[in-house]
């Protein structure tokens, strides 16, 4: 599980980044513009694919990094439809589901700090924003916000989820990371114990002092921080893609229709002689050097990174990374998203089968060896079987495949 709580002490702001494991598609929850820096290079450095930028609501005391993170990953943005703010790519409703890879998020209108206040539950734990903070609210006095609604949203809203759920809030003042829902309950000052009466007369009388940045961060998060990730390219214009981390097929045409880009691809020689895009060069994954590709085209250029599929240019994208190349960027779907599309390709004399089929068919042989010899010649091979399936899970749940590297090797790849 990709889990990361991260902090701005500036605001005293929660950030959280989640992940598939899987798919590495991943959503980020109230960035911090000033923070984005430090989000990007967490999504570069896990070759994450951020899919979603979603907001609690619209913060009162700090920029939002959406726009930002939009910009260099091509993240959707979003914020509830109930905060009536402009710029975002979508407008969330109680009970919507954000989906990425094969986790999913779902959105729980909880009115009160903010009319567009939501909370996010994924899996066993709850953004809560500043609707439930540890042992507190969020306050009630500004932004349309209502104890009333707040009331409703906290006892029959999030204390309706299992106790056992962890709170992540949007804040906190003192130190601490996360309750749960249990312990909120019993021991969340303005709410265990108080009457509905008690708590609006609590939160009516507080008697706190504006938030220091109110006046600009309401009008800039109304627009998801786009004024802010403007004048942040226009000081780096460098800053607008050193975190971009994978394009369509589509994305790679228009990018080659637009000015010559170098392509890497890192499928095995015998793949890349059967088909291949004009102009790419091969390098396999196996044999990946990325100083001599520094060497060649420099570092800070933009590198496309394909594969079959997309899988092996993942790895091979982060490696690069690792090893210094700063704009790797792998395309989705690889050659088989790229003929799909209807895009040319020179073909080659040679004609070696993907190695993504030789895998399955290598595979289903010694499954079917394995079974066959387990009935015939002694049950010990049904071991062959039953370590070829255990090893195709394994293959499936890590994203790499020991069988795929070995049949790489062969002669006939080569
Ligand atoms: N000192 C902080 C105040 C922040 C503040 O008022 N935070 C809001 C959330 S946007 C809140 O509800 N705080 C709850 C509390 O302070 O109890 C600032 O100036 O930014
Ligand atoms: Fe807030």
């Amino acid at each position: 599980m990709f889990f990361k709580q991260l902090f701005d002490a500036e605001s005293s702001t929660y950030t959280y980044l989640i992940a598939d494991d899987a798919t590495h598609e991943a959503v980020i929850i109230d960035p911090v513009f000033e923070q984005a820096e430090r989000d990007l290079k967490l999504v570069r450095e896990h070759g994450l694919k951020l899919k979603y930028s979603l907001e609690t609501h619209v913060h009162a005391d700090h920029i939002t990094g959406a726009q930002t993170l939009k910009d260099a990953t091509g993240a959707v943005t979003a914020v509830s439809a109930d905060c009536h703010a402009q710029g975002y790519d979508r407008l969330l409703k109680d009970g919507d589901v954000i989906l990425f890879g094969h986790e999913e998020i779902t959105v729980i209108a909880t009115p009160g700090h903010t009319p567009g206040s939501v909370s996010l539950l994924w899996r066993d734990r709850v953004f809560t924003g500043d609707t439930l903070l540890i042992g507190g609210c969020g306050r009630t006095d500004f932004q349309g916000g209502s104890a009333a609604d707040l009331w409703s949203s906290i006892t029959e809203k999030l204390f309706s989820l299992d106790d056992q759920t962890l709170v992540f809030p949007g804040h906190d003042y003192k130190g601490r990371r996360l309750s749960s829902i249990g312990e909120e309950k019993q021991f969340n000052a303005r709410v265990a114990g108080k009457t509905r009466d008690e708590f609006i007369g609590i939160m009516n009388n507080l008697g706190l002092p504006m938030p220091k940045r109110i006046h600009e961060a309401v009008p800039a998060n109304l627009e998801a921080g786009a004024m802010q990730a403007a004048t942040r390219i226009e000081a780096n214009p460098a800053a607008a893609d050193t975190a971009l981390q994978s394009v369509s097929a589509e994305q790679l045409f228009a990018a080659m229709a637009a000015g010559a880009v170098n392509i890497l691809d890192v499928r095995t020689p015998g793949e890349f002689d059967t088909v291949k895009i004009a102009g790419s060069l091969n390098m396999p994954l196996d044999r990946l050097d990325a100083a001599a590709l520094i060497a060649r085209f420099g570092a800070e250029t933009p590198l496309y990174c394909i594969c079959q599929t997309g899988t092996r240019s993942q790895i091979a994208a982060s490696k690069l990374r690792v090893g210094g190349l700063r704009q790797v960027i792998q395309v989705d779907g690889g050659t088989n998203a790229w003929v799909a599309a209807g895009y040319a390709v020179e073909s080659g004399a040679r004609k070696v089968m993907s190695l993504d089929r030789q895998m399955r068919i290598t595979a289903g042989a010694l499954v079917v060896t394995g079974i066959a010899a387990g009935a015939l010649v002694h049950p010990a091979a049904y071991w062959l079987a039953a370590f070829i399936g255990a090893g195709l899970v394994y293959a499936g749940l890590s994203n790499s495949c020991g069988m795929t590297v070995v049949l790489a090797k062969m002669p006939w790849n080569r």
